[in-house]
């Protein structure tokens, strides 16, 4: 079975990061999308948060998985025994930080990674970027799943 793991933050998963697993879920048999726990990190959604989110935005895709792990990616991979980390490109300013990490990886573990070029309907999308715009009154419709929407407003309408 071909299996690949998209790792991320996912606070909260956009419809960029959607495009990314829905393409990877038709090349593998199986995505393992991970949210990397970074107790370092200030995030608007808990980690249970995050994962019940993506759960149900790709629940129809039928072949993508949901987990998070605290660590590196790499030992994620090495633990399930997957070989290749997705991750999506949106600009040569992710570039630089991609080929560092990706390098970095391969040479740790082997663990090869696939970039997919970003939609251009989204390739100005960020989970940070989703949260400011709502933080103050924006408009994300059509940028975010609507459920996602919904929480977001939920979450900063107080804020
Ligand atoms: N279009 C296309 N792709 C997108 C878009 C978009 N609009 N938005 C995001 N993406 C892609 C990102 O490029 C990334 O591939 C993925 O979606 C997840 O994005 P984020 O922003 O949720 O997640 P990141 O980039 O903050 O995640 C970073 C990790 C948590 C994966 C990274 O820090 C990590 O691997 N941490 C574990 C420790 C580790 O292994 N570090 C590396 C050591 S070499």
């Amino acid at each position: 079975m071909r299996r690949v793991v998209c790792p991320g933050s996912f606070d909260p998963v956009t419809n960029g990061h959607l495009d990314i697993i829905s393409r990877a879920s038709r090349l593998y048999d199986e995505v393992v999308v991970m949210v990397s726990i970074n107790l370092a990190k200030k995030s608007l959604f808990t980690v249970e948060e995050r994962l019940d989110l993506i759960r149900e935005v790709t629940r129809d895709y039928g072949n993508v998985k949901v987990d998070a792990f605290r660590g590196l990616t790499v030992d994620y991979c090495k633990q399930h025994d997957i070989p290749v980390i997705v991750r999506g490109l949106r600009a040569v300013t992710d570039y630089d930080y991609e080929l560092q990490i990706a390098q970095m990886n391969h040479r740790m573990s082997g663990v090869e990674t696939l970039f997919m070029a970003t939609n251009p309907l989204y390739a100005f999308l960020s989970s940070s970027l989703m949260k400011e715009v709502v933080q103050w009154g924006g408009d994300v419709t059509g940028l975010v799943p609507e459920l996602v929407h919904d929480r977001l407003i939920e979450r900063l309408k107080d804020a």
